[in-house]
């Protein structure tokens, strides 16, 4: 069975408390749960980090070498900046998707740029939750 781990970095927990209008109203709890099932109708297995620390999320990412068939990672903010994140997700043998629930490219000039999509096997943005939904049916 494909194990596949879906991680979401800083102010993500904050999902459907503020700014629906960009993020949607789910909440990260609600959003987990949808991938949780599609990934059991797929016969895939899923589990689910979330942090608003740098340090902790590539902690997980060495935690996943070996453990997972692919991991789902929408990093926040730290997408447009992070090296260190970028370095961790180009020394696991993991596949990574980037994905971002909002269309960062419609907006603000710093969201354009990615540090992470060049050592990812690809990008999925600005489809809402289904960003991740999408990113899970590449790895099935
Ligand atoms: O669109 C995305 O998924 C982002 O990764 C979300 C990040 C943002 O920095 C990226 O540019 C694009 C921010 C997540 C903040 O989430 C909040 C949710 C509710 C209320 C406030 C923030």
């Amino acid at each position: 069975m494909k194990k596949i781990l879906i991680m979401n970095g800083p102010n993500l927990n904050l999902l459907g408390v503020r700014e629906p209008g960009i993020y949607g109203g789910d909440s990260l709890s609600s959003i987990n749960e949808e991938i949780r099932k599609k990934a059991e109708e797929k016969g895939m297995e899923t589990d689910f980090f979330q942090s608003n620390h740098e340090g902790e999320l590539i902690d997980r990412l060495h935690a996943a070498m070996g453990k997972y068939d692919g991991i789902i990672f929408n990093a926040g903010a730290y997408t447009h900046y992070s090296y260190a994140i970028r370095d961790a997700i180009a020394a696991i043998k993991v596949p990574v998707i980037e994905v971002h629930i909002s269309n960062v490219h419609t907006r603000e000039e710093f969201r354009h740029k990615s540090v992470i999509s060049p050592v990812c096997v690809g990008v999925v943005a600005g489809l809402g939750k289904k960003s991740y939904i999408c990113a899970l049916e590449y790895f099935a």
